[in-house]
């Protein structure tokens, strides 16, 4: 597995009226442009070519890309935020996309969907099925996952804002996991690698080509990531963890 390319879009000014239950206070501004920057030469330093899109004031939470969209090797499908205030931010997105393939169905109504609950394991994808991420929309994935040769399978969420909040994939084999999805069965042929709970927003932590990017203030999850061989990136997202978010959250990669 190796991502060659990546899509983000910095924040502006709306992004203080972003979506939050994390009760952190508001983001500022300028620490969350500055933290954006070092995200993006970090991905550029795990070998990433990064398209950087304008930044859009009608939808403060549109830095976090990944909800957008599900970039798989053979397809790309366009999410349906479950997030009403979030919903168009998909438009644009799919005109960038369209740039990259031919094949871009989109998750229709009643369905929703936001791609922080989705994870790629291989040919694989599990699908958290949150406030955001209904059966329906998870099954519409499925669907294309499968015409194109893939897979996919459904993972209830209890308290989680999305799948990926408390699990990420590290390819060969290994997976951060953390709270209500530790000892769960979908997960027994991996080598978990547990967060504690008072590191739990670490393990939304982000691989990319042999390196581990984490989130900065959580040394027992870095540390436990470079055991297992990796080389990690430190990287402060405090502004993104405000309004929920976190590393996989400002990307897209494929
Ligand atoms: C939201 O509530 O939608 C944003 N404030 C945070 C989205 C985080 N995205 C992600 O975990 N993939």
């Amino acid at each position: 597995m190796k991502f060659t390319r990546a899509i983000v879009r910095p924040p502006d000014p709306s992004l203080v009226r972003g979506l939050t239950t994390a009760g952190l206070g508001r983001p500022d501004l300028r620490k969350a442009l500055a933290q954006h920057a070092a995200y993006l030469r970090a991905l550029e330093e795990c070998g990433l070519e990064v398209t950087v899109l304008d930044p859009d004031d009608d939808y403060p939470d549109s830095t976090f890309v990944e909800d957008t969209a599900v970039l798989t090797t053979e397809c790309a499908i366009i999410m349906r935020p479950g997030a009403a205030s979030r919903r168009g931010e998909t438009a644009s997105m799919e005109q960038t996309i369209r740039g990259f393939y031919d094949d871009v169905p989109r998750i229709q109504a009643p369905g929703t969907a936001e791609g922080g609950d989705v994870m790629m394991v291989g040919r694989h994808f599990y699908i958290g099925l949150s406030e955001r991420t209904n059966s329906d929309g998870a099954h519409q994935i499925i669907r294309v996952l499968e015409s194109h040769g893939m897979s996919g399978s459904t993972i209830p969420l209890q308290d989680l804002l999305h799948l990926k909040s408390a699990v990420a994939y590290l390819e060969d084999g290994n997976l951060v996991v953390t709270g209500e999805l530790l000892g769960l069965s979908d997960f027994s042929g991996f080598s978990v690698i547990p967060v504690d709970e008072d590191e739990q927003y670490a393990a939304n932590c982000l691989w990319l080509n042999g390196t581990v990017l984490v989130a900065s203030g959580y040394p027992k999850t870095k540390q436990a990531i470079e055991v297992h061989g990796y080389k990690t990136i430190a990287l402060d997202v405090s502004e993104y963890m405000k309004l929920g978010g976190g590393l996989s959250c400002l990307s897209l990669r494929f």
